[in-house]
């Protein structure tokens, strides 16, 4: 397969953004190219062969690190290791065992986004463990189910243990038919720190949290300012790019070479080249890209602002293959997911707004909720799912699901964005098919976020297959802290 960029409507969109409308009527984020063709059925994926056990330690602790150079002060951040990033590899069917050591000065608790495991270990403080109390520790154990790129992060008081950086990255291997010539993190984080101490700012200001969330001040990409990446030249490399930032949408390209995307979410996709992709806090794009000729270089880039912000540069490097062939992206093999009963499914609406008064968190006796304590929420509330913003009455409190589901059923939730801000919507437990929009041409493709743009309505659908309380919520984490969460049961 020969893909063609389609520079018309890479035109057509750059037009569009000019004078920085963020908030553009009809946007081209990928799916016109990919409609002209048909997708080719993936390859189907083999048994796992000889299932380990990985073992990973996470020590959750203060660590002050140089986010600004070596000549600069150090920033206090939260890791889980002495490396900034924690990566974790592992191949599809494993076991992975990992153990959370807390010795951070408040609870935590490891949420394993995208991945589809027992609710028990979920890691959501009060709703499925109870929080890792400092020098405590907890112990999680799952099998993991599908390949692909996702993350970890705590689930409580996220948007400082998330803004100070704790995370790391989970890759699941064993989706390719071909070996990649190299496998490339991408991974975009933004930071609120003041660049003459290094302290961090206020990772919540109720201006942001109310709109579209308080943005960094300082952009990296693989913990580092712009990096250079050195890749073979003239083959296809593999990149996974990752967006752990808390706020920041940012929309994906590649100049100066070929780019298809391979999977979202960590799932296939038939590829289909890359125009450019929204891509949302907690939301991956797996990408092939033709490594440059020697000493020529190709840049990953952001088009979500007036001039294309470059994240990485890629730079091509010893001698180019003997035989030089055309791009043409492996497919990965197909994900193993339950398809979704379309003719017999349960339709439901979901509605995100926000709320018409800014509530306090009230205790059932009255009391203002001690926001010290439960560290899982801020005192206000400014955005509602089905007009119930999480939490009335605090993480110890739940309200009440947003909707009970039967196990084995197919449900289609049907998204309504009315605000005029974007929200990357995020389900527990369960990988959806994204499938219509009224306003964003994407191909059909899996997910575990979806990215609403304002006054967006978004089909997805899927199997109701794993049991307990599944949090679904915006993953801009101030609007999750500020109401964007409920959840939903499967009994
Ligand atoms: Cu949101």
């Amino acid at each position: 397969m020969t893909l063609d960029r389609s520079l018309a409507s890479r035109h057509s969109r750059r037009r569009f953004l000019i004078g920085g409308s963020a908030a553009a009527t009809v946007l081209s984020v990928g799916g016109l190219a990919a409609r002209g063709q048909s997708p080719k059925p993936l390859p189907p994926s083999p048994d796992p062969v000889a299932p380990a056990v990985r073992r990973a330690l996470l020590t959750a602790a203060p660590r002050p690190m140089q986010l600004l150079g070596d000549d600069r002060p150090a920033s206090p951040l939260w890791t889980f290791g002495d490396e900034p990033l924690t990566v974790i590899r592992a191949r599809r069917g494993d076991t992975l065992e990992a153990r959370l050591e807390n010795r951070l000065p408040e609870h935590t608790s490891v949420h394993w986004h995208g991945i589809r495991l027992p609710n028990a270990m979920d890691g959501v403080p009060y709703m499925t463990q109870q929080p890792v109390e400092p020098g405590e520790a907890f112990d999680y154990r799952f099998a993991l189910p599908d390949t692909g790129t996702f993350f970890f992060h705590p689930h409580c008081n996220t948007v400082e243990q998330l803004g100070r950086g704790l995370a790391g990255v989970l890759i699941v291997e064993g989706d390719t038919p071909k070996r990649y010539a190299a496998d490339v993190l991408c991974l975009l984080k933004d930071w609120r720190i003041d660049e003459t101490t290094g302290e961090f700012l206020d990772f919540l200001t109720d201006s942001g949290a109310a709109k579209a969330g308080t943005f960094g001040t300082v952009r990296s990409t693989d913990f580092r300012p712009t990096p250079t990446v050195g890749i073979p030249a003239g083959r296809d490399v593999r990149v996974r790019v990752l967006n752990l930032d808390v706020t920041r949408v940012s929309q994906i390209g590649v100049e100066g070479t070929d780019a298809a995307v391979i999977a979202t979410d960590g799932n296939a996709v038939s590829p289909f080249p890359l125009v450019d992709w929204r891509l949302g806090p907690a939301m991956r794009l797996d990408l092939t890209v033709r490594a440059p000729k020697p000493g020529e270089t190709a840049r990953i880039v952001d088009y979500f602002a007036k001039d294309p912000v470059t994240l990485m540069t890629l730079a091509g490097d010893g001698p180019v293959p003997d035989a030089e062939t055309g791009f043409d992206p492996a497919p990965l093999y197909a994900p193993h997911l339950p398809e979704p009963d379309l003719r017999n499914a349960e339709v439901l609406p979901f509605t995100f707004s926000s709320t018409a008064v800014n509530r306090a968190v009230v205790a059932p006796n009255g009391d203002v909720i001690d926001l010290g304590r439960s560290l899982c929420l801020n005192p206000t509330t400014y955005w509602a799912i089905n007009k119930q913003s999480w939490p009335e009455r605090g993480h110890e409190f739940p309200p009440p699901p947003l909707a009970e589901l039967t196990r084995g059923r197919t449900y289609e939730f049907e998204l309504r964005n009315v605000t005029p801000h974007m929200h990357p919507i995020h389900l527990h437990g369960h990988t959806f098919k994204v499938l219509e929009s009224n306003k964003v041409d994407r191909p059909v493709h899996w997910a575990d976020t979806v990215l609403l743009t304002p006054k967006e309505r978004v089909r997805i659908a899927f199997v109701a297959d794993n049991p307990g309380r599944w949090m679904f919520h915006c993953h801009i984490i101030e609007h999750q802290d500020t109401g964007m969460m409920g959840y939903v049961t499967v009994t």
